[in-house]
């Protein structure tokens, strides 16, 4: 094993100097969790956690539990990976520190539609931050049959920024549209006065 990757651990972790004190399903320090320990490696590199293959039919919802606390948090990514193409689809990102103290947020995603018998794998990398103080854990997976209509929290939908890109251009475009009819609008008045004289 590398000095940087996703360790097995429970409690307050000798591996982290900032992960969570207990896991997320127990709330003990018995119960497990995985850890991105931080504690080797540099800033920028990343780490893997893939699950099993999983084939799957519509609707499917992912959720977990995450929880990056710490000054120097990097990020977490969920991206699905087509097994046929080997093509990840980033479908959930969050960088910077995301829980204050010692507490495990639920991360939602739904699962983009692959045509039935798909099959797939989820994917979680993490990507260290500038510091030791920057141990991602994640609990708790679970695949829902119940369908989700949004990633959650909202910030961590990667395509976020591309629909404040879309209600900006939309804006542009009204804003566009709206001179032309003030241009056209002068000129016919101006057409008619010329007329008129
Ligand atoms: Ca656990």
């Amino acid at each position: 094993m590398d000095k940087f990757d996703w360790l097995l651990a429970s409690g307050d972790s000798v591996y982290g100097v900032s992960g969570p004190q207990v896991d997320h399903t127990l709330g003990t320090e018995r119960g497990k969790y995985m850890l991105l320990d931080v504690s080797g490696g540099s800033a920028g590199d990343n780490a893997q956690l893939k699950s099993e293959e999983l084939t799957y039919t519509y609707p499917r919802c992912f959720g977990f539990w995450y929880h990056m606390s710490g000054d120097n948090i990097g990020e977490l990514r969920v991206s699905i990976r087509n097994m046929d193409t080997n093509d990840d689809t980033l479908l959930w990102k969050l960088n910077g520190p995301q829980t204050a103290g010692d507490a495990w947020k639920e991360g939602i995603v739904p699962l983009p539609e692959y045509p039935p018998a798909e099959i797939g794998q989820l994917v979680f990398e993490g990507i260290r931050g500038t510091g030791t103080h920057g141990d991602i854990a994640i609990d708790d997976t679970a695949m829902y049959t119940t369908p989700c209509d949004r990633v959650l929290p909202t910030e961590a939908d990667p395509n976020t920024s591309s629909g404040n890109t879309g209600v900006i251009v939309g804006v542009v475009i009204s804003f566009i549209m709206a001179i032309t009819i003030v241009v056209v609008v002068i000129f016919i008045v101006v057409r008619r006065d010329e007329l008129k004289v």
